[in-house]
């Protein structure tokens, strides 16, 4: 089951780890990215690229979905949105002379780090079957033979449409009504591997499956819990919001594994002070909890804020629970039976580290919760959310200002596809909404998910697969199997802007469709054409890109959508669409939107309107919850303790400071001192104490699942580090190879990418 490492990806003799840093986002920071973005920008299109970053006229950063703010001032990029920017904006290009210089095989055999770094995609390439390479293709030839792989399926439900979350709303639109016109709900898309358990938890306990604050809900708040997330990384700009939440009196509590730099200390690069000073401690509580703790830490709240009702009146809002919650005496049963001993076991904190947490809590009138990947890729991830929504409700904190549920979306659009109807179990209303305004009967059987795609298509039930954007192969769990799952498949068809290796690992025929990026000149029949995008807050907004196209055979993705369309049905498209005019101008598309999806009501006007506009959101605006009780809704989630047998360590897959998901910007980890070498293994000093394993051993990882295979990633250098004890850390996607496809969260279905058992292995 093992692949091995690719060629250029791991010099072993070339690795140097230092000490982790404590702080994050300073001068090294920006420094660092105008390094990145000279390098493969030049020097004039790094200023004026980087200067139209989430600027009112113009584009979206790809780089995270965190918002803007009000306060655009010049220069609101953050080091890690800058490599974004870069990797899209390079210089570099990708011409038919690679791929005739380069088989297919040897691309396979190539690190992500290097397929991303040949540049940018620059005309349709075609993989005949039996061929070595890829070849030119144009892009009527492409369209026809998508088309017709599509039309011979002996039922629709064999196509798969997966969405990665950088596509705008406009094209996401288009391409959810043409899955739907084919005939079919499989919509899977990287939220099924994100944030898919966040918005199974709130969808069921408050009704709406988006987080409840706004940024000046943040900074209105008492307390800010942060829990498995590391924003210093992956959200830099939300830095800048924690810190002036601190500023104007929030205390800040973080619950990590990992002592991660952002968290511990920031320094702000937009302000002066933030050069040369200490810069700001963000965590006033640091709880170093073991993974897959935080249902037993927000129970152990639970517990003890109902029995501080007893000294202190109010401890519990019995109001706001009268009023609006349902289950609460079910709930308070329930988790007066907590066991101390499994909270602390689950936890690994003291009963101590929980108490004073309870003191923060007690003295905040408001509170938010924010979170990421840390909470939903677990088995227990839905059962945990609903707990932290317990423990906000608990005390009135959701549908109050400077309160609630905050979800840190991963993706710049994930939140907006979503919106759009990407989704592979689409709500009864949205079809009927869509039927209405296409006059047409859309598929009312659920889709499949990512995890349930890779079974179609390793069970030869699915036979085409048409990625738009994303890398599927990499991204997803169980290389191995997924990977041989999709060599099965008729056709597999990729929208992308930059190389990697989904276009490596075949179907029997493969597709490249090169698109235009946020950065670039979007020019259609009508004139330049902007998209827009929804933020983790919920806020709309438009995204115009500047620079001249990469090439001049890139496609919008509105553009290949309508023209797959019109390839496919011909003149008789099941939707009452006009596939045509959505091209030409994207208004259409957006008239469309507004009739279809709520909140979109005069989406042409209020988009254009300067800074865009925020969807409603019963429980945030109205108290209002819109769950099938019709109340907020308390749950009973049962605590189970994760085990790991003697020996084992339990271990999380994270991202480097140097990497977008499958995007490998550069080999170094800075703020986990780790420079040149990603092939690296997090370990509590202790725990290779027990093991009888020294720092800096070289190891093999091998994940344990009950279906007795063992998965195998070889050739890691471990590192001795201060993260939690018993739980070790390593960087995805190089150990995806180590999640197994049927290890999935309840109810969200989603890998379990923060708990995989390994074993520490000499070398095979
Ligand atoms: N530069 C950059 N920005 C990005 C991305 C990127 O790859 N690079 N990816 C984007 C995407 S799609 C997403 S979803 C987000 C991801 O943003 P994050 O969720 O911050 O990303 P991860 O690296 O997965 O980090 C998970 C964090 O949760 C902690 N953690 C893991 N397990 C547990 C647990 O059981 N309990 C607790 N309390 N903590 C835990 C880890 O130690 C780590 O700090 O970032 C987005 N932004
Ligand atoms: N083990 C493990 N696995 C994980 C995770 C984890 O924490 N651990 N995290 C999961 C998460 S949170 C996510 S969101 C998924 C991410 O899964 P994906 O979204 O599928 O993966 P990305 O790496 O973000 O996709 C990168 C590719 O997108 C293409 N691209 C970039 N910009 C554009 C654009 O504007 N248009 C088009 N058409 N293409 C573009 C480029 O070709 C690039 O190679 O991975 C998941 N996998
Ligand atoms: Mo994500």
């Amino acid at each position: 089951m093992s692949r091995k490492a690719p060629k250029d990806d791991f010099d072993d003799d070339a690795l140097e780890v230092s000490k982790p840093k404590t702080w994050a986002a300073g001068v090294p920071g920006v420094t660092a990215a105008l390094r990145d973005s000279y390098d493969q920008m030049g020097v004039r299109r790094t200023a004026l690229t980087l200067l139209r970053v989430n600027q009112k006229r113009g584009f979206d950063c790809p780089g995270c979905a965190w918002p803007e703010g009000d306060r655009r001032h010049v220069a609101e990029f953050c080091e890690n949105g800058a490599k974004a920017v870069a990797e899209e904006a390079t210089t570099r290009r990708i011409t038919r002379e690679f791929f005739a210089r380069h088989t297919v095989a040897e691309l396979g055999e190539r690190s992500d780090h290097w397929l991303g770094q040949q540049g940018r995609l620059t005309e349709p390439m075609i993989r005949r079957a039996g061929s070595e390479h890829y070849e030119p293709v144009s892009w009527d030839e492409a369209f026809g033979l998508l088309g017709s792989e599509l039309n011979a399926l002996d039922s629709p439900d064999e196509a798969l449409f997966y969405t990665s979350g950088r596509t705008s709303n406009e094209a996401a639109f288009a391409y959810q009504l043409f899955a739907r016109a084919f005939g079919t709900n499989n919509l899977p898309d990287c939220s099924n591997m994100c944030h898919e358990s966040s918005g199974s938890a709130l969808n069921e306990t408050i009704g709406v499956g988006k987080g409840s604050v706004l940024l000046d809900d943040l900074y209105r708040a008492d307390l800010i819990f942060v829990v498995g997330q590391n924003p210093g990384t992956n959200h830099p700009r939300m830095l800048s919001a924690l810190e002036r939440a601190k500023k104007e009196g929030a205390r800040i509590v973080a619950v990590n594994p990992l002592p991660e730099a952002g968290l511990m200390r920031f320094k702000n690069p937009q302000r002066p002070s933030g050069v040369a000073g200490r810069g700001t401690g963000l965590a006033d509580r640091f709880l170093q909890i073991r993974l897959n703790g935080d249902l037993a830490l927000f129970q152990a709240l639970n517990r003890m804020l109902l029995e501080a009702e007893a000294e202190t009146p109010g401890a519990v809002d019995r109001a706001f629970l009268a009023e609006h919650a349902h289950g609460v005496a079910a709930f308070e049963e329930h988790i007066k039976a907590l066991d101390w001993d499994e909270v602390l076991e689950a936890t690994g904190l003291t009963r101590g580290e929980i108490a004073a947490t309870l003191g923060d809590v007690l003295a905040a009138e408001r509170i938010v919760v924010c979170w990421a990947m840390g909470l939903t890729q677990h088995r227990n991830s839905v059962p945990t959310i609903r707990e932290v929504v317990n423990f906000l409700l608990l005390r009135g904190n959701i549908g109050r200002p400077g309160a609630g549920v905050c979800p840190v979306r991963g993706h710049s659009n994930v939140q907006g596809d979503r919106t759009m109807g990407i989704y592979e179990k689409p709500a009864p209303a949205f079809l009927d909404a869509l039927a209405e305004e296409f006059s047409f009967e859309p598929p009312r059987r659920h889709g499949l998910d990512t995890v349930d795609a890779i079974r179609a298509m390793r069970d030869g039930t699915a036979k085409v697969f048409l990625g738009m954007g994303g890398n599927f192969v990499r991204a997803t769990p169980d290389s191995a199997v997924t990977e041989a799952a999709m060599r099965r498949c008729r056709l597999t068809a990729h929208v992308s802007t930059k190389l990697n290796r989904s276009h490596a690992v075949t179907g029997e025929q493969a597709l490249i469709l090169p698109a235009l990026g946020r950065t670039e000149r979007d020019e259609q029949a009508a004139g330049p054409q902007f998209v827009s995008v929804e933020d983790s807050m919920g806020m709309v907004h438009a995204s115009r890109g500047r620079l001249a196209p990469a090439s001049p055979h890139l496609r919008s993705e509105v553009a290949i959508v309508c023209g797959l369309a019109r390839a496919t049905f011909g003149d008789a498209s099941p939707a009452d669409a006009d596939w045509t005019a959505m091209e030409r101008d994207y208004d259409v598309i957006r008239d469309h939107v507004s009739r279809v999806v709520p909140g979109f009501d005069g989406y042409n006007e209020r988009i254009r309107a300067s800074g865009g506009f925020t969807l409603p959101h019963a429980p945030r605006d109205e108290r209002r919850f819109p769950t099938a009780t019709g109340k907020a809704n308390l749950t009973v989630n049962a605590l189970e303790v994760l085990r790991v047998p003697e020996g084992r360590l339990l271990l999380q897959t994270v991202r480097s400071h140097d990497q977008y998901n499958t995007t490998v910007y550069g080999m170094d980890d800075r703020y986990r001192g780790v420079k040149a070498g990603r092939r690296v293994v997090f370990v509590n000093p202790s725990d290779l104490e027990a093991l009888g394993l020294a720092d800096g051993a070289t190891v093999d990882l091998v994940s344990e699942w009950s279906d007795g295979a063992e998965r195998r990633a070889p050739g890691f250098r471990i590192i001795a580090y201060p993260t939690a004890r018993g739980c070790a850390a390593a960087y995805f996607p190089e150990t995806n190879v180590l999640v197994p496809l049927d290890s999935t969260a309840e109810v969200s279905n989603t890998p379990t990418s923060k708990s995989v058992v390994v074993r520490l292995d000499p070398p095979a």
